[in-house]
């Protein structure tokens, strides 16, 4: 259920709607926009009697909420969120340009893909420590040496790390090293890791797409983390699974005018795990940039025929760069 308060409202009428439904024993949550304040409320609300409110002189109205996502949508927050990520501030104007290694393979191969990747105008370094990989034979990531070097890649670049928490268990290492908290598609429903992310991350989160998943519990996940204590949460579409085999995923351009309707919260696309393949991730990437996405989260690798994990979906330095620089023409065109 949402309050629309009038542009004109008092801030003591609006406190005495507030205590009202906090009485009632719900959670408030302001939005405050140019004009208009709206406030969600979270809880049981058939507690509620919508025409108790709708007396009060400072609501514009009261709308019930059908949909069972509060904190992520947009009824809630009429406004695109704005995440700050050590000083980068995603779903702004400006495109957040994730990039680097599928995983951190060793200290050479990081720092030239990480000062590789700045140069041609990242503003966010990736890199695997934790791999959730299909077989147990494959390589499973450095685990904590890997976070290790990509701090070191930072205090050399200045680039924030993005990287995945597999395990509640290595919460605090990530909370000192990481950035920006990646939970990964295959965990996206991993509801008790979820719910420990909201209360312990103290990072921003970005929650990448399950291979199979809707909208909706998408967004369901969004709202486990938010509700439990942490609301900067940035979304990635990632390619879903289809009939299709040729490529690795489809990817769903869709979800980005959709999400941009249903949620405040910024999304970004990756373009690299979406198709499987290098030669996909430039017009898919232009495509997305044209569909409106927040971001872009683009697998390099410095020698993708040895890499050790989806080097036949990363992109060579240069190549990176050349996109970026068909996108900077694109954004000007747009
Ligand atoms: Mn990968």
């Amino acid at each position: 259920m949402i309050i629309v308060f009038k542009p004109q409202a008092q801030k003591k009428d609006i406190q005495r709607v507030l205590d009202k439904v906090e009485k009632l024993g719900l959670q408030t949550h302001i939005s405050q926009g140019e004009n208009t304040l709206v406030v969600g409320l979270v809880g049981d609300t058939t507690r509620v009697d919508p025409k108790r409110i709708e007396v009060e002189e400072s609501v514009e109205r009261i709308m019930k909420v059908s949909e069972p996502y509060k904190l992520a949508n947009r009824a809630f927050h009429p406004e695109d969120s704005v995440i700050d990520v050590s000083g980068v501030k995603v779903g702004s104007k400006e495109l957040t340009l994730i990039a680097g290694p599928c995983s951190v393979e060793s200290k050479e191969q990081l720092l030239e893909v990480a000062h590789r990747v700045k140069e041609s105008g990242a503003n966010l370094l990736r890199g695997g420590a934790y791999k959730p990989r299909t077989s147990p034979y494959s390589f499973q990531g450095m685990g904590s040496s890997a976070l290790d070097l990509l701090v070191k890649a930072k205090e050399e670049t200045g680039l924030p790390i993005v990287s995945e928490l597999m395990s509640e268990k290595h919460i605090e290492e990530f909370n000192d090293k990481v950035d920006l908290v990646q939970i990964g598609a295959r965990n996206m429903q991993n509801f008790d890791l979820l719910k420990e992310v909201g209360e312990r991350i103290k990072k921003p989160v970005l929650l990448k797409r399950g291979l199979s998943n809707t909208y909706e519990e998408w967004l369901m996940s969004a709202e486990y983390i938010m509700a439990h204590g942490n609301p900067n949460v940035i979304l990635c579409e990632r390619g879903i699974r289809t009939f299709e085999t040729y490529t690795r995923n489809t990817l769903d351009l869709q979800a980005i005018p959709v999400l941009k309707r249903l949620t405040h919260l910024p999304i970004i696309i990756d373009p690299s795990h979406a198709g499987g393949k290098w030669w996909l991730v430039e017009p898919m990437a232009k495509a997305s940039v044209v569909a409106g996405c927040d971001g872009l989260m683009i697998e390099v690798h410095n020698d993708p025929e040895s890499a050790l994990c989806d080097g036949p979906q990363s992109l060579k330095p240069d190549r990176y760069d050349d996109l970026i620089k068909k996108i900077r023409k694109l954004e000007k065109a747009l």
